[in-house]
């Protein structure tokens, strides 16, 4: 590393937007020391609103995302944007879009603009994601939005990180419910209906409202449906204002913080063990003759996840 940790994170508390930036490429790629740096800049950045903006690929999330920086800055806040790249093939060609279009905001004061790429994440995206948004918050971003395509299960867990996710629904999209992941659909505390300015808009916003009545239960407050035309900036100050409201909500959840907190951990139990353990395995050879035995049929896999992790279990009993 051409930098000290602690020169990152002296400047990253002075407010160097290149120091955010190469503390984030230093996590990202596992420096050595990065969790004591993690530690170090853990709790700084506690009020940052995180907001997961997620939908088919094209309903708009970029630009939406774009629309509600340009709001929040006009109110003086400072914004962080982690756009997750899909290496999906849905998106290819708008890929390019996506990056123009980011450039307009982040030119703006303020604004701090990430892409990440889903594949080649060292301990999976949503961790790094999650390493991103703290440092972001650190910095002292005040709203964090996390935009990524909801298809796959890292990015519905990258935006189930998120104190809000909006779901960006659009007409002309065949069944445009049906077009939606059930797992994002429950997880979406915000419907937005985009493309309000095309045809078929209300029917949409109908049948999310029809959809809602049907899951409706008592532990989960009902999602708010909003229209919005990224494209002129239309219903966007309302959205912008529902989301400021939900976020100060959130911030009183115990129950939902809870949840995080247990998440994050054993997120973070799961990752380091399995690094321990290949890290040492792979150094003593023991990982190579299992692999042998494997395959000259001497063991099965499952004995030899049982031997050598009986130490292990043991340790813990
Ligand atoms: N008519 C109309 N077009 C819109 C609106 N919002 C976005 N678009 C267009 O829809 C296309 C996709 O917009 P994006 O913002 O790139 O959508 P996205 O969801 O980020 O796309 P991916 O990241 O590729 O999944 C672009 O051509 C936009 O100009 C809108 O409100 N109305
Ligand atoms: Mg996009």
């Amino acid at each position: 590393m051409a930098e000290s940790w602690d020169d990152l994170i002296a400047g990253l508390k002075q407010g160097s937007v290149r120091s955010l930036a190469r503390m984030i490429t230093a996590v990202e790629n596992r420096a050595s020391g990065w969790m004591e740096a993690m530690k170090r800049v853990h709790s700084d950045g506690r009020k940052a609103g995180v907001i997961g903006v997620t939908g088919p690929p094209g309903s708009g999330k970029s630009s939406l995302t774009d629309k509600i920086t340009w709001e929040l800055v006009q109110a003086g806040r400072s914004v962080g944007i982690i756009a997750v790249d899909p290496s999906s093939p849905y998106s290819g060609g708008a890929l390019l879009g996506d990056r123009v279009r980011m450039r307009d905001v982040s030119i703006l004061p303020g604004v701090f603009v990430r892409s990440m790429a889903t594949r080649g994440a060292l301990g999976g995206l949503t961790w790094a994601a999650h390493d991103v948004v703290k440092i972001m918050a650190a910095f002292g971003k005040d709203v964090i939005l996390i935009e990524t395509v909801g298809v796959g299960q890292d990015e519905i867990e990258v935006v189930k990180t998120a104190d809000l996710v909006m779901l960006v629904c659009v007409p002309g999209q065949g069944d445009a419910i049906q077009a939606i992941k059930a797992g994002v659909m429950e997880i979406a505390d915000l419907f937005v209906v985009n493309k309000a300015d095309l045809d078929g808009a209300d029917r949409v916003v109908a049948d999310v409202e029809a959809m809602l009545d049907l899951c409706s239960n008592s532990v989960r407050a009902r999602p708010p449906v909003l229209k919005t035309a990224a494209c002129t900036g239309g219903g966007v100050p309302e959205l912008v204002a529902a989301v400021q409201s939900m976020l100060e909500l959130r911030s009183e959840d115990r129950s939902r913080r809870k949840v995080r907190a247990k998440e994050e951990l054993v997120r973070l139990l799961s990752t380091e063990i399995a690094r321990l353990v290949h890290e040492k395995w792979n150094q003593d050879g023991s990982m190579a003759s299992a692999v042998e035995d494997i395959l000259s049929s001497r063991k099965d896999p499952y004995s030899i996840t049982q031997e050598m992790l009986a130490p292990v279990a043991a340790y813990l009993k």
